[in-house]
């Protein structure tokens, strides 16, 4: 069976609890605390170096780290990744946008503000600035298709609603966005979630 080590509160590793769920994936989930410590025992960093969650040890007792790798390894041959390859190069080039334009910023923010009790206004300018900008850039994509490729749900809607979602967490006014606004009730609804 699939075990994910995963902290409810991220993004990244709820990201492959939905996939699973979505999937219809038999795994057990371990709670694995990213402000306990839990990352940095000599057990967990046998399974990731890089001492983050979400790991997933696959039934073959394979480890695999980074949300968007265990996503798509999860979902290979699945409807969730476009058979045409463009359309799955397009998703991808969503999917690293995520990891290195949206989450840096937009996960940090709703981190520091929720967890680590830093006032928005305290927040480094350029966090707020740049995270501003990449969900103003998800806000002019979604003027053509209800889904960032194409018509339907994909790997590339997942990886970003995860924290998009709650972006307001970090101090991000959605309001002012309704394509990204339906699109998170779109995403949610087809991935069963709340
Ligand atoms: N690029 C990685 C990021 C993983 C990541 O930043 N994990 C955080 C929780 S969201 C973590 O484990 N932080 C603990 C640490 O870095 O010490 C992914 O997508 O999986």
């Amino acid at each position: 069976m699939l075990t994910i080590y995963g902290d409810s509160i991220s993004g990244n590793c709820l990201k492959v609890k939905w996939i699973s769920d979505h999937l219809g994936l038999a795994y057990r989930w371990i709670e694995t605390g990213v402000l306990t410590g839990e990352t940095r025992t000599p057990e967990f960093l046998a399974m990731n170096p890089a001492g983050q969650v979400p790991v997933v040890v696959l039934p073959n007792e394979r480890p695999l780290a980074q949300s968007n790798a265990i996503l798509l390894h999860l979902a290979e041959g699945s409807p969730l990744i476009p058979s045409d390859a463009y359309q799955r190069a397009r998703m991808l080039e969503w999917m690293f946008w995520e990891q290195y334009s949206h989450e840096p910023y937009v996960a940090v923010a709703r981190f520091q503000v929720r967890y680590l009790g830093t006032p928005v206004a305290e927040l480094e300018p350029r966090i707020v600035e740049r995270g501003l900008a990449a969900l103003q850039r998800l806000e002019a994509a979604l003027a053509d298709s209800p889904f960032l490729v194409g018509e339907s749900l994909s790997l590339a809607d997942v990886a970003l609603v995860a924290y998009t979602r709650v972006a307001g967490e970090g101090g991000f006014d959605l309001a002012p966005l309704p394509r990204v606004r339906a699109w998170i009730g779109r995403v949610e609804a087809a991935l069963n979630i709340q």
